[in-house]
């Protein structure tokens, strides 16, 4: 039978050079091409489904060997793609891996595009789109919850709650659709269960996939943590101490971080974007002014804040005033230089005013304590932005779940004045919306613009 569908191949595995490289081949030629260059360890084994084979990948022309491989055949339609797919595990050096390539594309094969194998995934019906741009969130997760998140979602989660939603507003647009043809034929279309099946079912199904949504660019962009304090109590050494290298100056020197420093540390599964800070202080000096207003402008996109002191000094008026500023935040204290006081079994001494915050004695010069920092950032992030959720929708999900949102609330918001034939549009447009996450209703630009953000090979 003839087929417009070509054979795609590309590098599986990333493009430096390591132990193992994978090419994998998706199209109707797959197998024709691994045929043709694939020389079995012993011979006459022949390539069958899902069994892995060693052999060599022998030039056709000139029997020149490439490389020793194994190879693994996947026939339409239980494989990645839904198409044949052929696996070849060679050594992952570029020149041998290029070379098995080129032999591939000589033999009908062309370059995949990013994210190619995922559409053909897609358009086979192997996964929806919702989970196709999971595989790209796992691959690109930079923490264990980051990945937790993907995987639920590359397994449905997220398609499965959205598909609820559709589904509800869909069965309105079939009765509503009945009215409207067979007017009075089709019975009395209930208005008030209308009204209240969208006000009652959909719309707070919406509004926590919002929230769910909020939460979870916490997730993929890192919690944002500010070490903030009074000069010299040590916040540059926290940061380093965090990410286990010398990243921000650190002097005895007074007012040596003059500018806002972020990194990204992943603690305890987490991703934590530090910023630290230049001390906040009385100053006449221009610069340092600055560096303090950069500093406010950091707490006020932050999550939450590490309010640092040397504890070797005691609790300062200063730290106090500080605490009085930021207290509105999430906030904790890292009672800093744990390290230069005696050694100290009882209950911290908390002033009385910070006595209602998390408190957390350190040293950034031995590590002592840095995990029950960790611990007690995570979990105030946890009280204040409870994480433990499994669907995460994306800024492309947010925009469409917003859009039916709006659909929804201009029905709900006529309060019955709207003409039944407008109340068919905005469900009809909901429902196109809630289809365009999953991908039922996708048309071809917005699978370009998601799939052109995979990379080759997936
Ligand atoms: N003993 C001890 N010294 C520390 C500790 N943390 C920092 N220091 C010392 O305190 C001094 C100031 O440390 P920094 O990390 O530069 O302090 P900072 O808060 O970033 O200071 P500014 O950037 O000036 O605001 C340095 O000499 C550090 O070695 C600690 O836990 N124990
Ligand atoms: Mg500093």
């Amino acid at each position: 039978m003839f087929s417009d569908i070509d054979t795609i191949a590309a590098l599986a595995t990333g493009p430096g050079p390591g132990p193992i490289g994978i090419i994998r081949i998706s199209g109707p030629l797959s197998l024709s091409i691994a045929s043709r260059i694939f020389k079995p360890h012993k011979p006459g084994t022949a390539i069958r489904p899902r069994k892995l084979i060693y052999g060599q990948i022998v030039e056709p022309d000139s029997s020149l060997v490439r490389d020793d491989v194994l190879l693994a055949f996947m026939p339409s339609p239980n494989s990645y793609t839904g198409e044949d797919v052929v696996e070849i595990s060679a050594h992952g050096s570029k020149a041998a891996l290029g070379a098995i390539l080129d032999l591939v594309f000589s033999l009908g094969a062309r370059p995949a595009q990013p994210g190619e194998f995922t559409r053909r995934a897609f358009l086979s019906g192997r996964m929806d789109l919702a989970q196709a741009e999971a595989v790209a969130d796992l691959i690109d997760a930079s923490s264990s919850r980051a990945a937790d998140i993907a995987l639920s979602q590359m397994q449905g989660s997220l398609s499965r709650e959205v598909g609820q939603i559709r589904e509800i507003v869909l069965s309105w647009l079939v009765k509503i659709s009945a009215a409207l043809d067979f007017g009075d034929d089709a019975g009395e279309f209930d208005e008030e269960a209308f009204f209240q099946s969208l006000s009652q079912q959909a719309l707070p199904a919406l509004d926590a996939l919002l929230e769910a949504a909020r939460r979870g660019q916490i997730l993929r962009e890192g919690i944002r943590v500010v070490l903030a304090g009074r000069p010299n109590v040590g916040k540059s050494s926290l940061l380093n101490a965090f990410l286990g290298r010398p990243r921000a100056l650190v002097t005895p020197v007074s007012g040596t971080t003059r500018d806002c420093i972020e990194e990204k540390a992943i603690v305890q599964g987490y991703g934590l974007v530090f910023t630290d800070t230049a001390g906040l202080g009385p100053s006449q000096d221009a610069v340092e002014l600055l560096g303090m207003e950069k500093t406010r402008e950091a707490i006020n996109q932050c999550h939450l804040v590490v309010l640092v002191l040397d504890i070797s000094q005691g609790v300062l008026a200063e730290d106090e005033a500080l605490f009085q500023q930021l207290k509105n935040k999430p906030l904790l204290v890292a009672a800093n230089k744990s390290d230069l006081i005696v050694p100290y079994h009882g209950p911290d001494e908390v002033p009385q005013g910070m006595a209602n915050i998390p408190w957390v004695r350190v040293s950034a010069l031995t590590g002592e304590n840095l995990d029950k920092l960790a611990g007690s950032i995570l979990s105030l992030v946890h009280r204040t932005n409870t994480l433990e959720f499994n669907v995460a929708p994306n800024v492309r999900h947010r925009a469409a779940i917003s859009r039916a949102r709006k659909n929804l609330l201009s029905i709900l918001n006529a309060k019955g004045s709207l003409p039944i034939e407008l109340a068919a549009i905005e469900i009809q447009d909901a429902v196109n919306a809630l289809g365009e996450i999953t991908g039922q209703t996708a048309n071809p630009d917005i699978l370009d613009q998601v799939f052109s953000q995979f990379c080759i090979g997936k």
